[in-house]
């Protein structure tokens, strides 16, 4: 395994798009599934000692075990390794989109604990590294809409929320989840600030998170999330403007009625419990019939249009069907 991370490749790294790289790893998986019983661990070691020498790693952090899905796959280019680390909203660590991958370091993701509570059978509080192996990982490639215009596609690694939710057994009385994230005043800057109320909440409808599409995420690009992205775990949406999207999960609350989200206490004529990605319904301060891909940016580069459900209708359509989306937006 040495031998592939010392001989390094002839073409300068800033050449090879992390695409490039990536359909390189993706090979590599899949011959090691091909000859399954040789995928050690460090045939998986390999595999990454492959992609850090090709690509300009910030950080290095540790491979996930994982299968290719087709849940929700796109053919779409991927979105720069380098753009969905950069370019980020995680608030407890400022609002300026670079804030989060300057100072999300500080985040200690190791000892993590996820409780699980509420109108369940099974209330638990899991260790993250029993989450981590509660159900086989798979990778999405999911399109991830910002309410405020922009759009990424990334390969996130995760399984569906159901898993999860189907283990703790909801009584009849759980209509609703509500996922909390970490407020640590003392290892994220912003945790006191005015720009919202902490920690920040968000929620779904249970049907909404029992939905295949629902992701709880713990990795992307084959890697364990980095911390600007959400470590070490979080929720994506892909069909829902991406701050409904939690990051940095330490609470799941079922619950009986529609929990107040951080966003709707902010400013709820904005903002709306459901926030289903709606080019038809505008936000009242700007439009949301197109979007701008991260990492197209450029004078000539044209917008894209945005689609309904960002592109999951058939999927999700029917989660919504008789209702009003421009008074549930
Ligand atoms: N805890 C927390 N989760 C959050 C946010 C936040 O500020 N705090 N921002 C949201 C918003 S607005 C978006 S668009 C996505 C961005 O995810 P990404 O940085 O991984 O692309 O995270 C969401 N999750
Ligand atoms: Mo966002």
């Amino acid at each position: 395994m040495h031998l592939l991370k010392d001989r390094g490749f002839a073409v300068p790294s800033s050449e090879v798009t992390s695409r490039d790289v990536y359909e390189g790893r993706r090979h590599m998986l899949k011959l090691l599934a091909m000859g399954a019983a040789g995928a050690t661990l460090s045939a998986w070691a390999g595999r990454d000692a492959l992609a850090q020498s090709t690509t300009v790693r910030p950080n290095k952090l540790a491979a996930l075990p994982g299968s290719r899905s087709s849940v929700g796959g796109t053919m779409e280019k991927l979105t720069p390794y380098q753009d969905v680390t950069t370019y980020n909203n995680f608030y407890e660590f400022g609002t300026d989109k670079s804030d989060p991958g300057r100072n999300a370091h500080t985040l200690k993701t190791r000892p993590w604990t996820v409780a699980v509570e509420g109108e369940v059978k099974k209330p638990k509080v899991y260790d993250i590294d029993e989450l981590i192996k509660l159900a086989p990982m798979e990778e999405r490639i999911y399109r991830l809409r910002c309410v405020e215009g922009w759009s990424m596609v990334v390969p996130w690694m995760g399984y569906s929320m159901s898993e999860l939710i189907k283990r703790v057994e909801p009584t009849g009385q759980a209509k609703y989840v509500e996922f909390v994230t970490l407020a640590d005043p003392k290892t994220m800057p912003y945790v006191g600030s005015r720009v919202l109320e902490w920690p920040y909440i968000e929620g779904l409808r249970m049907d909404e998170a029992m939905h295949p599409l629902a992701l709880l995420t713990f990795g992307l690009y084959g890697e364990v999330l980095p911390n600007q992205n959400g470590a070490p775990v979080r929720a994506v949406l892909p069909w829902k403007y991406g701050f409904k999207s939690g990051k940095s999960i330490v609470k799941i609350r079922f619950v009986e009625k529609e929990p107040r989200t951080s966003w709707v206490k902010a400013n709820s004529g904005e903002y709306g419990f459901y926030s289903n990605v709606n080019p038809k319904v505008d936000h009242p301060r700007w439009s949301q019939a197109t979007e701008r891909r991260i990492g197209e940016d450029g004078i000539f580069q044209k917008k894209r249009p945005t689609l309904m459900f960002n592109g999951y209708e058939s999927q999700v359509g029917q989660l919504y069907a008789g209702m009003d989306l421009a008074k549930y937006f």
